[in-house]
């Protein structure tokens, strides 16, 4: 959308996008007879869908990693950007350091064409700088801290798996030719149901296969670090800066965190989308005390960040009532997203010695409840998707009240780094998840704004 913006407003037509899928041909079988083109559905006030067109290539990374390889490593191609969802990295999120155990980087590193997102990007740099070593820019789109300094450490830490012949040249190169701004974005897509194709399809009199369904909000802030030409995306709105941090943490601590809460809350209450759930009372209530006494506290803000203003937007964004945001969908990968989310709001806060972070706190109490008791407040099952799903049950097995749960779950180093150590942090848990237990997750909200 930025680029296709950014094309019509700076006239510069040359730019075009090679698209890539990772696990499934859905999208590349809907795209394919389609010539790339889609329609994005804005739900709002008003329901509108505007066509987008820059993908002009569309490749199945699975089976096409030759292919994938050779587009990197083409000196035309001077940007490479990711959005991969935050489990696709194979990282620890507190360390931000690459899985090196992990058997299918670990097969990427031995020499297969590689399957992993880290191994076909190291192996399409590693390409590049064997055809002649043309800059390049990559660019990270997910919701991880310092996304781009993470990235760069993960592509690091794989190319340290690699043979000394290989590995020194090539991280010379990188040293020298490759980028990594970090950026920020921000634009809440719900997946795409069957009632959106066919409004899009309505507004557009075609049927469309490959409608994304979108808020009307959206965001991009892209730290100022190229060394390669990119589409002028400031024509299209995207805000350049010298420091993304700021904006960063805002939007994970503060979005993020609360979609977080709602979620393992909502799902528990027995709701199914977003919207629904704000709605209910308390939640509101209980949502943007969350922000404003603990989260937004926390924030290092940038430079004329008017906090206020952003948490009030953010109320209307998450109560829009024709976004069907499933809760489950957020509720997905818990250990990956936890972290940056939420601990970091409660490790801050406790840090800081003030008044306990008990709203943050509740919520990542409902996560546990959520992935321990696989049922929601009424009995119903609850599907737990999240790439620690083994390590979650095994820890689990024979616990039963909530100081052994807490006691287990917060063991994890991956997701609590030392917090877990912390006799306050799991004190304050074990009381949350009690009461959780006791009371169900609606009347602790209640409780905990009144
Ligand atoms: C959501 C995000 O699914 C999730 O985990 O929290 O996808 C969220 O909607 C976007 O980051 C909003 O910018």
């Amino acid at each position: 959308m930025y680029t296709q913006g950014a094309m019509i407003s700076s006239g510069e037509q040359h730019w075009a996008i090679c698209g890539v899928t990772q696990r499934s041909r859905n999208v590349l079988d809907a795209l394919e007879p389609q010539d790339g083109l889609y329609g994005v559905l804005s739900r709002g006030q008003d329901t509108s869908v505007e066509v987008m067109a820059p993908l002009r290539e569309l490749l199945f990374a699975r089976t096409q990693a030759t292919e994938l390889l050779d587009r990197i490593a083409t000196a035309s191609t001077h940007v490479v950007s990711l959005t991969v969802t935050e489990k696709a990295y194979r990282h620890d999120p507190i360390s931000g350091r690459l899985n090196v155990d992990d058997a299918e980087i670990r097969a990427d590193a031995a020499g297969r064409p590689p399957l992993t997102v880290v191994g076909q990007l190291v192996r399409g740099l590693q390409l590049r700088q064997q055809r002649g070593g043309e800059p390049v820019t990559v660019v990270c789109c997910d919701n991880l801290t310092h996304n781009g300094a993470t990235l760069r450490q993960l592509v690091d830490d794989f190319a340290a798996m690699l043979p000394t012949v290989e590995r020194a040249p090539l991280t010379t190169w990188i040293a020298d030719s490759a980028r990594f701004p970090s950026t920020m974005v921000d634009r809440i897509v719900p997946a795409t149901t069957e009632a959106d194709r066919a409004d899009a399809g309505e507004l557009l009199q075609f049927d469309d296969l490959g409608t994304v369904v979108a808020e009307p909000f959206s965001q991009w802030v892209v730290e100022d670090d190229f060394g390669t030409p990119r589409p002028a995306w400031e024509r299209a709105g995207a805000i350049f800066t010298a420091d993304v941090g700021p904006y960063e943490t805002a939007k994970l601590r503060l979005v993020n965190g609360s979609q977080s809460a709602l979620a393992y809350l909502g799902v528990l209450a027995g709701y199914e989308h977003v919207a629904q759930f704000m709605a209910v009372e308390g939640v509101a209530t209980y949502l943007e005390a969350m922000m404003d006494d603990e989260a937004a506290l926390t924030l290092p803000l940038p430079d004329g960040f008017d906090v206020a203003a952003y948490i009030g937007q953010l109320m209307e964004r998450f109560a829009n009532p024709g976004l069907r945001h499933r809760l489950a969908q957020i509720a997905m990968d818990g250990s990956q997203k936890l972290p940056p989310r939420l601990l970091a709001t409660i490790r801050d806060r406790l840090l800081a010695g003030g008044p306990q972070p008990r709203l943050s706190m509740l919520a990542v109490a409902a996560w546990m409840r959520y992935v321990s008791a696989r049922v929601d407040d009424s009995g119903r099952p609850v599907d737990v998707d999240d790439p620690l799903g083994a390590v979650f049950a095994a820890r689990l097995a024979g616990a039963s009240t909530p100081a052994a749960i807490v006691d287990r779950l917060v063991g994890i180093r991956v997701i609590f780094g030392d917090l877990g150590e912390d006799p306050q942090f799991r004190r304050l848990l074990t009381l949350a998840l009690a009461d959780l237990t006791k009371s169900g997750a609606l009347a602790c909200v209640r409780d905990a704004v009144t």
